[in-house]
């Protein structure tokens, strides 16, 4: 079991609405009183909510299925159902959110506390008190609770730091790391001892900054090598890039300037952070060998225009000019694009055209309607109930969807869905809908076919 994970599929169910009641008040020795059912309680949300205390998807990758409390029903004496429970799942600071089906980012979860509904819970119905009406005095039925919001994302951590260390495994990126800040990740002679990025906090005089490194990066990184180059997600958010070099290895082959290029090479294959400023570190100077390769890489580098700090992380030698040389990167990225306040909380848009609805003309005798309204009303019809189905013909002429329909060119008879072609329900449609709609069931199951 990996003790770490930093992307996963979710799958989330909101809670259903209760349904309300129907019931009628009854008290001895008294003829029978008014509507008296309650409404069913809204279904519960879910929400993601960035904790800076949680460092891992790991809990989600164990327990991939959520879902919020469904609302209670409503009773009779005028009770109401319960709410069902929100249930707020907590993310690490940087977590991105993508629907999973299509891929599309629906948010990006910075800063403690940041919150976003994932998934809304379903309407409770209302019941027959709140149906009743001077034309209705005692409904016999009440509204059925909406379905919850259902659908799958992905989490995708991504570190949120300012300053990204990335270079071979064992260069001494952890160890600067440790160096730096109070952050104690582990550190070995063994190559990708870091399999998780490491965040650090750092201070230069006025500026605050956070550091992460990430694990290490052999050539070939960008086709899966080593650890592949996925953690570089982590780099991403990152203002500045500072290169590690080690420069007492002794391994065939591998020189400072040719480590620098084939980290380089493997940035450009990754692509998305060309623009990213970048230091340079070699590493290691405390090692006498290491020392004078790096006078020799240093003017090599320096040449290409970039600046150079020869430091050791064991000794701290050149540490400070580092870490002010890093502050001062960070600042003017900070100068040059403000972070963006984060958002409290974002709800997860409803479908488009809320108050309206569409009429097509299927084929000569078949008409859809479509619209969040409509279908929302016939997800809360009891069709088992003559006077449910009444209501809801009293809806829709409200609406206008009568009108549009006689517009459309439907006939008495015509056959009218409401919803998809696929599952939603089919009418026997009569231009006096409001007095007789003949209910014929979910498509494919009409007697008559
Ligand atoms: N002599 C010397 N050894 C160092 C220095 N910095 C790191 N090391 C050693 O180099 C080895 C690797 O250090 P790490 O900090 O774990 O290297 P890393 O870059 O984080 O490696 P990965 O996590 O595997 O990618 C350890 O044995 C460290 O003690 C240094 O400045 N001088
Ligand atoms: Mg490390």
């Amino acid at each position: 079991m990996p003790d770490f994970v930093d992307q996963v599929v979710l799958h989330i169910k909101a809670g259903d609405g209760g349904h309300g009641c129907a019931s009628v008040h009854r008290e001895k020795f008294k003829p029978l009183g008014g509507p008296d059912g309650g409404n069913g309680g809204r279904g519960g949300d879910v929400i993601v909510e960035v904790d800076p205390n949680t460092a891992t998807l790991l809990d989600y990758h164990r327990r991939p299925h959520r879902r919020a409390e469904n609302g209670k029903q409503g009773q009779g004496s005028n009770r109401d159902g319960a709410n069902g429970a929100d249930v707020v799942l907590s993310v690490p600071d940087g977590t991105v959110v993508k629907d999973a089906t299509t891929g599309e980012v629906l948010v990006d979860l910075i800063g403690a506390g940041t919150r976003y509904v994932l998934a809304q819970g379903g309407h409770g119905g209302l019941g027959n008190a709140a149906l009743a009406s001077a034309k209705r005095k005692a409904p016999g039925f009440a509204l059925l609770g909406e379905p919850g919001d259902g659908l799958d994302v992905m989490l995708e951590m991504k570190s949120v730091a300012d300053v990204a260390l990335v270079g071979f495994p064992s260069a001494g990126k952890s160890s600067l790391i440790a160096a730096l800040s109070a952050a104690r990740p582990k550190i070995a002679d063994y190559p990708f001892t870091t399999l998780v990025p490491n965040l650090g906090v750092v201070t230069a005089g006025e500026t605050v900054f956070t550091v992460a490194d990430v694990p290490g990066l052999i050539p070939g990184a960008s086709q899966g090598k080593g650890l592949g180059h996925e953690f570089l997600r982590h780099v991403e958010r990152c203002s500045t890039l500072v290169h590690v070099i080690d420069c007492a290895t002794m391994e065939p082959g591998r020189d400072p300037v040719s480590d620098f290029e084939a980290i380089e090479a493997e940035l450009r294959a990754y692509g998305k952070l060309e623009d990213r400023p970048r230091l340079v570190v070699l590493n290691k100077s405390d090692v006498p060998d290491a020392r004078d390769l790096a006078d020799i890489a240093g003017p090599m580098l320096q040449e290409r225009g970039l600046r150079v700090f020869s430091i050791s992380a064991a000794t701290h030698e050149g540490l400070k000019e580092l870490t002010y040389a890093m502050g001062e990167m960070v600042a003017a990225a900070r100068r040059a694009a403000p972070q963006p306040e984060p958002t409290r909380l974002v709800i997860r848009p409803r479908r488009l055209g809320d108050a309206g609805f569409a009429v097509r003309r299927v084929s000569e005798n078949t008409f859809q309607v479509t619209g969040v309204k409509p279908e929302r009303w016939i997800r809360q019809t009891d069709f088992t109930n003559d006077e449910a189905v009444g209501y809801l013909a009293d809806r829709l002429e409200r609406l206008g969807v009568e009108e549009e329909l006689t517009k459309a060119g439907a006939k008495a008879g015509a056959e009218v869905v409401i919803g998809s072609m696929e599952d939603g329900y089919i009418f026997d449609w009569q231009p006096t809908l409001n007095a007789e709609a003949v209910h014929l069931g979910p498509r494919g199951t009409d007697s008559r076919l």
